[in-house]
């Protein structure tokens, strides 16, 4: 792949610009910014126990979870990198209360960057792939960034979202709105290759991946959904269905936008105070715009996740997410309860 006729992701971003023009040079600058940060992280979660950086940093995050060492390095490489280039309004993050603003002697932009640092935390120790997730969002005229309510928009008005994946190779999986395409970091070299223009979900699957262990606490058109694909052959199905959970969104969504699937974590008795398990401006809004924009469908089962109207920075939501005629149906078994 790497060689002369080989396209960087710097490459990408600026013929895309030259074909397209949505691409200026702050937003460019701060995905490369992040595709860099990423590159750190990598770098660190690769290092695993030889890097002193396994186990628990001894703190916990407003959610109440305790935060592994590497989250929190994670998330200070991410802002140290983010700071000082003046493309940034402000920062938010699910290892930070609030947003953290731009330090009084960098410049300002236009834009936020919210993200979730190091996705799969229960994955770290074991040497189980793990990734960051981002989204990029306009900073609204009358706000200064630092504000939660800066934050709190509907995914349709994502402006770039991504993720990148920390596994047997390092993956950034990228859309501007126009596409998702994947770029695979080469060591050596130092740079994200493209290595996949246009990802396309095929609308079709016999793959699924949810917590099974949760199934009592699920409501029923997730129940009827599940019990058919387990049903396979025998059932209305009439077709053997497969289940995969690695238990990391990034490397569960990745299969997904690789090879078709469809990713649930459903409302269930044990999240529905807190409105479900995975966080909607930094984990389901990002992913559904990617996998959105790969063909795929991403709902809560009642409403597209991308127009969930958010009331708070860390609010929760139900996802279900990936080939499209999967979850158009578990979605209309919600319509008929
Ligand atoms: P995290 O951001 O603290 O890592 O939590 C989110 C993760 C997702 O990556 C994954 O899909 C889910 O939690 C796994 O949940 P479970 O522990 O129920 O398998
Ligand atoms: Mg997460």
């Amino acid at each position: 792949m790497n060689g002369p006729n080989s396209v960087s992701l710097t490459r990408f971003l600026i013929e895309e610009q030259r074909a397209k023009g949505k691409i200026g040079a702050d937003l460019r600058l701060l995905i490369e910014v992040v595709a860099r940060a990423c590159k750190t992280i990598s770098i660190a979660v690769g290092k695993g126990a030889l890097g002193g950086v396994l186990g628990e940093a001894g703190t916990g995050n407003v959610q109440g979870e305790a935060q592994k060492k590497l989250d929190v390095l994670s998330n200070d490489i991410l802002l140290e990198a983010n700071e000082w280039g003046g493309h940034l309004a402000g920062l938010a993050s699910e290892e930070m209360d609030h947003p953290h603003a731009i330090p009084h002697h960098f410049p300002k932009g236009g834009y936020l960057l919210v993200f979730d640092p190091l996705d799969g935390s229960s994955n770290i120790d074991v040497n189980v792939s793990i990734g960051t997730i981002f989204s990029v969002l306009r900073c609204p005229e009358g706000m200064t960034g630092t504000e939660d309510e800066a934050f709190q928009q509907p995914g349709t008005t994502q402006v770039a979202a991504g993720y990148c994946v920390y596994g047997p190779s390092t993956t950034l999986v990228l859309t501007l709105g126009d596409g998702t395409h994947a770029f695979t970091l080469d060591r050596e070299v130092g740079s994200f290759l493209l290595t996949g223009r246009n990802l396309q979900i095929p609308p079709d699957t016999k793959e699924f991946a949810i917590n099974m262990s949760n199934t009592r606490f699920w409501e029923a058109p997730v129940k009827r959904y599940i019990d058919e694909l387990v049903a396979g052959k025998d059932g209305p199905r009439g077709k053997d269905f497969n289940m995969r959970w690695v238990g990391s969104m990034v490397a569960d969504v990745h299969r997904i936008v690789t090879r078709g699937g469809v990713f649930m974590y459903p409302l269930d008795s044990k999240t529905a105070a807190q409105g479900g398990r995975l966080r909607l401006l930094y984990e389901a809004n990002p992913m559904a715009f990617i996998v959105e924009q790969a063909g795929g469908a991403a709902t809560t089962g009642r409403q597209r996740i991308v127009e969930v109207k958010p009331s708070k920075l860390h609010q929760r939501v139900p996802v279900i997410l990936g080939s499209r005629n999967e979850v158009e149906r578990v979605t209309g078994y919600h319509g008929e309860g």
